[in-house]
């Protein structure tokens, strides 16, 4: 792959994409199998509370994932809500500050205290060498995410739970699809939460699924999914509303029956980005276990300040200006944002990998919505920016003309 001649935008020259490129464009089934279950739907005159479609997704994710129970939700961040509350998580958890902010909000939410613990660097998941020095008498729990779908330390944190009396649950939002030891991601921990939210390897609209082998906490997340109703008049539990509707559930169904054509698109992708980054010194794509499934959803490259003749920040001025709406997840870090960064303002101290991965991050577009020859013309993007890195420094003012 070479870089494309073509002047940069931020140069002065047109963009190379002319409709934007969006990191997070849904994915989606097939159209027609989506209108005939919205009709079916609508026929029936059942749109929430626990109908045929919700009963049916809840059936297809827990063969998928290999569990007793799937239990379908609004959104994963009330997912992570009910599960931590159904299984009695309080005190203190601890928690990734590397992280979608949803993670620690569904605990500081029911007055549970996140406690951020660092990352490996490599995995950019929890690390469990550092994890026993953050429990106190109020520990009850440790949430992992499992970040860009790859699975957490998963062996090395159930056997500290196991030893420190610790409650073990997991944010899957990412790791639909995905697997650990060739065992599904969703079996592990007491429960994991998944989210299909519009932007997620499965769409829901918006949605999330607790997946748990456990049959008394499954029952317990049932009922706080519904106000605790145990029939009708007979409420049993507090609850909340949890439910996840028809038509969602219409959508997840129909995304579900297309996941090995996403795989191999998102693959394909993942690839082509690989062979177009190539040998960019300072340049490196987050790389997925060969030897697992996985779903590729994410296409993470880590700049490294000290290498690469562009900085991160710099790289994403340079594709905005291209319509390439690059992120920059999961910028700045949970500890850096409120309520986090006034309750705990010292935290960034014990996470010096989580602020240097937060820091040199960058996801680029991916799905359905992108094919191998835009993949091949953004990387020419990098490539043209890292060729003329002087000039696009002195023009965003970094160094003088
Ligand atoms: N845990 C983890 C580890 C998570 O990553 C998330 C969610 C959760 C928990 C909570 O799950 P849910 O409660 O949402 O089920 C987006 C998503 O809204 C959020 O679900 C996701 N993580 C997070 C990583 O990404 P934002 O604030 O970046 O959203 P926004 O509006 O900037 O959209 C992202 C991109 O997607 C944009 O470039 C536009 C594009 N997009 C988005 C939507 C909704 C589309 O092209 N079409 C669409 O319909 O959070």
């Amino acid at each position: 792959m070479t870089e494309s001649n073509c002047r940069l935008a931020i140069l002065g020259g047109a963009p190379a994409f002319k409709e934007t490129l969006h990191v997070g464009r849904p994915n989606l089934g097939d159209r027609q199998r989506l209108f005939t279950r919205f009709n079916e739907m609508l026929d029936r005159r059942w749109l929430s509370n626990n109908g045929p479609l919700v009963q049916e997704f809840e059936g297809r994710i827990a063969d998928y994932v290999g569990v007793k129970h799937a239990i379908c939700v609004c959104n994963a961040t009330i997912g992570l809500e009910i599960a931590a509350r159904a299984a009695d998580l309080a005190g203190e958890v601890i928690v990734p500050a590397y992280t979608f902010v949803a993670t620690a909000h569904a605990l500081q939410w029911q007055q549970i205290t996140p406690v951020f613990a660092d990352l490996d660097p490599r995995t950019h998941n929890l690390d469990p060498a550092l994890i026993e020095r953050h429990i106190t008498p109020r520990t009850t729990a440790i949430l992992g995410t499992h970040v860009w779908g790859r699975p957490c330390a998963i062996d090395a944190l159930t056997e500290i739970a196991r030893r420190r009396g610790l409650k073990l649950m997991f944010d899957a939002a990412h790791a639909f699809g995905c697997s650990h030891g060739g065992r599904m991601i969703g079996g592990f921990g007491l429960a994991e939460v998944f989210s299909f939210h519009a932007t997620k390897f499965l769409n829901s609209f918006e949605g999330g699924a607790i997946t748990t082998d456990d049959d008394a906490l499954a029952r317990r997340i049932r009922l706080m999914t519904n106000f605790g109703f145990a029939g009708f008049d007979q409420v049993i539990h507090v609850g909340t509303n949890g439910k996840m509707t028809e038509a969602c559930a219409a959508m997840g169904l129909t995304c579900l029956e297309s996941v090995d054509e996403l795989i191999a698109t998102n693959r394909r992708n993942h690839f082509a980005y690989h062979a177009g980054l190539a040998g960019l010194p300072g340049v490196s794509l987050v790389a997925y276990d060969g030897s697992e499934r996985n779903n590729y959803q994410y296409v993470v490259v880590e700049i490294d300040p000290a290498t690469a003749r562009l900085g991160r920040d710099e790289l994403v001025a340079v594709l905005h200006a291209e319509n390439v709406l690059a992120r920059k997840y999961f910028w700045p870090g949970v500890h850096r944002m409120e309520p986090y960064r006034s309750l705990f303002p010292h935290s960034h101290l014990l996470l010096p990998a989580t602020e240097r991965c937060a820091a040199g991050v960058i996801v680029l577009p991916t799905g359905t919505a992108m094919d191998e020859e835009r993949v091949g013309t953004l990387c020419g993007v990098v490539r043209n920016a890292f060729a003329h890195a002087g000039e696009v420094r002195q023009r965003l003012g970094l160094i003088p003309a």
